[in-house]
């Protein structure tokens, strides 16, 4: 039976990782921040009271930002496999607090490759790195001819978040050359999920649909309607996760889609979804969608109502316009193969909500 450690286990991903990894027979241990309030709803259905036998789920209060307890929890775990999650993962949240991003993405993943080494663990424990294609930049001129992202594209992060994320990924491959660690760098794109975070743009739109639909809410407001996104599902990306470090040697892949999609046009298939077609009117600040068709009984909007607005307090200080990865590494390599496309991931999100209202 393996063990796993998982840093961020509390967020999206950790949640449907935890899952994956106690499916598959490993015993799982977390990272759990203190809160003044409950922050576990994500895996309160995997809670086992640890009095019981044969427990396989153990979270243990810890930061990212405290060496010790990195080090101490890693000795007590002594695991196989350690997936580093754990973030301050919000791109524009990371304007306001970039010194704590540097520490938490950044350092933080050095304190994690630092203590398995202490430990005198690189030969047992394999490490995953959760980067990102915020990397990337969205720069035109560094997609590759077929004008994807891959592993090869130069990276130009363009948020604090990005340039913490771009350390996390330089010293991951650099401990896996220095020291022979098996550690490596998942680059993966945007992936979303009923458990998405409120505040991250499709979660903020399929809650806002299903609170419209429902008469709670009059409209959702914006940022940058034109940033076009490679949209996936969480539930197949933490699957790849795990298949990379099944792998016989240590490598980095980029997971994608191979498809982009503009916030606009989320926000017009997620609309969609309850029958509802908008009009777009107005460019960049001045826009709005007004529903210019509901063919839904249940949620009977009026025609003409103005249900998005753009609010330009979204906008970022510096934006990625334009992400598109190319899975093809992953795909052949990996064997991975994703279950959901974008219509049935907007489908699951907006049930998800609906019902959640
Ligand atoms: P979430 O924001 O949902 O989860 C982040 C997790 O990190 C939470 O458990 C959070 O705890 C925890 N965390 C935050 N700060 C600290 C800290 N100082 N010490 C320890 N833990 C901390 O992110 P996702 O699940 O979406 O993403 C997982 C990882 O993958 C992140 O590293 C993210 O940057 C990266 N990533 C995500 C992508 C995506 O599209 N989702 C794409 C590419 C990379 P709490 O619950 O207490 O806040
Ligand atoms: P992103 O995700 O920045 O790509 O980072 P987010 O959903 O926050 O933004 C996607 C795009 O939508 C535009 N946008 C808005 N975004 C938010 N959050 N709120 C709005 O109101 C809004 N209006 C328009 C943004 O400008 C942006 O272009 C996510 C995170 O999960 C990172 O941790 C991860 O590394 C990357 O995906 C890959």
């Amino acid at each position: 039976m393996k063990t796993a450690l998982i840093t961020g286990v509390t967020g999206q991903d950790g949640s449907y990782l935890a899952e994956l990894l106690l499916e598959k027979g490993y015993k799982v241990h977390g990272i759990k921040r203190r809160a003044s309030s409950f922050n576990t709803q994500r895996i309160d259905h995997l809670y086992q009271d640890q009095h019981e036998q044969n427990v396989n789920f153990t979270l243990h209060y810890g930061d990212l930002t405290d060496s010790t307890n990195i080090i101490r929890i890693i000795q007590e775990v002594q695991p196989d496999e350690i997936y580093n999650l754990g973030a301050m993962s919000h791109v524009k949240v990371s304007f306001d607090s970039p010194e704590y991003v540097a520490n938490v993405d950044g350092i933080g993943t050095l304190r994690i490759l630092e203590a398995v080494r202490i430990l005198g663990l690189e030969k047992k424990t394999r490490i995953y790195q959760a980067s990102t294609s915020e990397l990337y930049g969205g720069l035109p001129e560094n997609k590759n001819a077929a004008g994807f992202y891959d592993e090869n594209s130069p990276f130009y992060p363009r948020s604090p978040y990005g340039a913490a994320k771009i350390y996390g990924f330089w010293i991951t491959k650099n401990y896996r050359e220095a020291y022979g660690m098996f550690a490596c760098n998942g680059i993966l794109f945007n992936h979303e999920s009923p458990r998405r975070g409120e505040t991250f743009v499709t979660r903020k739109i399929t809650m806002a649909v299903a609170a419209i639909a429902k008469g709670k809410q009059e409209c959702l407001y914006l940022g940058n309607l034109n940033a076009l996104r490679d949209w996936g599902h969480a539930k197949d990306y933490v699957e790849a996760m795990w298949r990379i470090l099944q792998q016989e040697k240590p490598e980095d892949y980029v997971i994608a889609m191979g498809e982009t999609t503009s916030v606009r046009d989320f926000v017009r298939m997620t609309f969609n979804e309850i029958g509802v077609e908008l009009s777009f009117e107005g460019e960049n600040e001045s826009e709005i969608a007004k529903v210019k068709a509901c063919n839904n009984p249940l949620y009977q909007l009026e025609i003409g109502k103005t249900v998005v607005s753009v609010d330009p307090d979204y906008y970022r200080p510096t934006e990625v316009d334009l992400l598109i990865g190319d899975p093809t590494k992953a795909k052949t390599q990996l064997g991975w193969k994703p279950q959901y496309d974008l219509q049935a991931l907007v489908r699951e999100m907006v049930e998800s909500d609906l019902n959640l209202i």
